[in-house]
């Protein structure tokens, strides 16, 4: 058995998956192998779906949709098996939290916290589905009632990356099941294990077949065709914005879809020079380097005040030097391994930029030989200027740029310099600065002294290019409804012909 120094083993011969449709597990003819980014050894397989298997999986959603098995259930009945859900989850921590490790290299400490989470989701999403309701309209006079009806909007496909493999699942399936709809998800083709497990504990929850399905393959065959199905009601899609871009083409191109988008982000980080800088510096070291940078949310650019900002650079490049990097199975271990080759050389080649442009490199700037895995050390760029490529594009990576300015004003300016809006974070003692700062900068999360907090009773997603539309919390399960307006008169018509 291949153990490692702390104890943890690795698994021999990879875990050989199916996919699920219509509540089985079926085989796959061809196979997808991951190799662990961290440790170099092939770690699963899952099949590589067919068009054919994707339209038998959506039409299983379709049934399982129509034959109200699920959506015509009290909301009572789908909380209890989201909360089972929950249970298995509890139960299975473990189990999934390894897998999570093994494809992606999270470090497990974050994993199993991140299941917690997944957890709190379905829990939440429990409430919600027993609290789902419409409107009525009492005031359209004596013969007339109006009733808003709130109504799953279908089959709903669900594409997912490979950042949070888990985590991001299950922000939206506990809310798409909350809602009635039934689904088909395409995970990324590195990361499918939990997912696919996640089946499973559903099934013996109690959920009917058809209700969730998932096929495995490539982006660009199963997850296109996904988007351009002509029978799925919603897309959920989180990933690239060029893939973003492409689902809202493959939409128009289709039956104008309804879709859900959460993309990419370039997210300031704002620090005044009254906040407790060295509590800042650790949420900035923080917010750049937690999933190794892998992370939409991730506070990528800093912003902070010119009078402070060589003090508030040297606090933080200590701190940032001393985050450990390494084996994610050692306890110890802050941030893991990129998870991918293809990131792998992204990030790298931002640094290279970054180097070239003329940005100050202040700390890392390489990557990390452990021996084996992909690993790269927290980078921190000071003197980055607004045409430079690290301080406009989504690096994805523990890679931060850092800028500096004089008035609150400026400030909003820098942090609105960008096509994104996904989140954004500000330190600062004074509550007039902290609240028209918040007002101003265009985000759809936003932490005041804090950073990445919040459960899933709080929505989440983005502004301008950085998506449509919220996940989680009640706007999270409205987001796969559609509103039915209906009218009733009582007391007889009044005749449009005389008779
Ligand atoms: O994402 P893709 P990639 C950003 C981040 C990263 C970049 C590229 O900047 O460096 O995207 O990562 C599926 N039709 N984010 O290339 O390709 C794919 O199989 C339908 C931010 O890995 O967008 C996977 O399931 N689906 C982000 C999912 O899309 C397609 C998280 C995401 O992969 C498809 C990930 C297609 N044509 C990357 N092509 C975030 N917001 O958190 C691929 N996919």
């Amino acid at each position: 058995m291949n153990i490692m120094a702390n104890g943890a083993h690795l698994p021999e011969t990879p875990r050989e998956f199916g996919f699920f449709v219509d509540g089985a597990w079926h085989a796959g003819q061809d196979w997808f192998e991951r190799t662990s980014p961290s440790h170099d050894v092939p770690v699963t397989r899952v099949p590589r779906c067919t068009k054919e298997d994707l339209d038998t999986a959506v039409a299983a959603a379709r049934r399982a949709f129509e034959d109200r098995s699920w959506a015509g259930l009290p909301g009572a009945e789908r909380a209890a098996i989201l909360l089972r859900t929950a249970e298995g989850l509890r139960r299975r921590r473990d189990e999934i939290a390894r897998w999570e490790v093994l494809e992606n290299g999270k470090p497990l400490t974050q994993a199993r916290g991140e299941i917690d989470h997944c957890i709190a989701c379905f829990e939440v999403a429990a409430g919600a589905a027993r609290l789902m309701r419409g409107d009525s309209f009492n005031n359209l006079g004596d013969n007339l009632l109006g009733l808003l009806l709130r109504e799953p909007i279908g089959v709903v496909g669900l594409i997912t990356p490979w950042n949070f493999p888990f985590l991001i699942l299950c922000e939206r399936v506990p809310f798409i099941l909350a809602s009635g709809c039934t689904l088909v998800v395409k995970p990324a083709e590195v990361t499918s294990a939990t997912t696919l497990i996640l089946a499973d504990i559903l099934t013996e929850a109690g959920l009917p077949p058809g209700v969730y399905n998932v096929v495995t393959g490539s982006g660009r065959t199963i997850g296109q065709a996904l988007a351009e199905h002509p029978d799925v009601d919603m897309l959920s899609f989180t990933g690239s914005t060029g893939v973003g871009r492409s689902c809202v083409h493959a939409s128009a191109d289709s039956n104008l879809k309804k879709l859900g988008l959460e993309l990419g982000g370039k997210n300031p980080i704002i620090v005044f020079a009254d906040a407790n800088l060295h509590d800042a510096a650790d949420a900035v070291a923080f917010g750049i380097s937690f999933n190794t940078g892998q992370c939409c949310v991730s506070s990528s650019r800093l912003i902070v005040e010119r009078s402070v900002a060589r003090e508030f650079e040297s606090i933080l490049t200590a701190k940032m030097k001393k985050i450990r990097v390494g084996d994610p199975f050692d306890p110890e271990t802050q941030i893991g391994a990129i998870t991918t080759d293809a990131q792998n050389r992204t990030i790298l080649g931002y640094i290279a930029q970054g180097k070239e442009e003329g940005a100050t490199l202040l700390c890392g700037g390489e990557a990390l030989d452990l021996g084996r895995g992909q690993f790269i050390q927290p980078t921190l760029f000071s003197d980055v200027t607004p045409s430079m490529g690290i301080a406009r594009e989504e690096i994805f990576g523990p890679v931060l740029s850092s800028f500096h300015f004089d008035t609150p004003e400026e400030a909003i300016a820098i942090a609105n310099d960008t096509v994104y809006g996904l989140a954004a974070s500000l330190w600062t003692r004074d509550l007039d600065k902290a609240l028209t700062v918040t007002r101003r900068v265009r985000a759809g999360r936003f932490w005041v002294n804090t950073i990445m907090a919040g459960g899933p009773e709080t929505p989440i997603g983005g502004f301008k290019q950085s998506g449509w539309g919220r996940e989680s919390g009640l706007l999270g399960v409205e987001e796969y409804t559609q509103v039915k307006s209906v009218h009733i008169e009582t007391g007889g018509r009044t005749h449009w012909i005389a008779s």
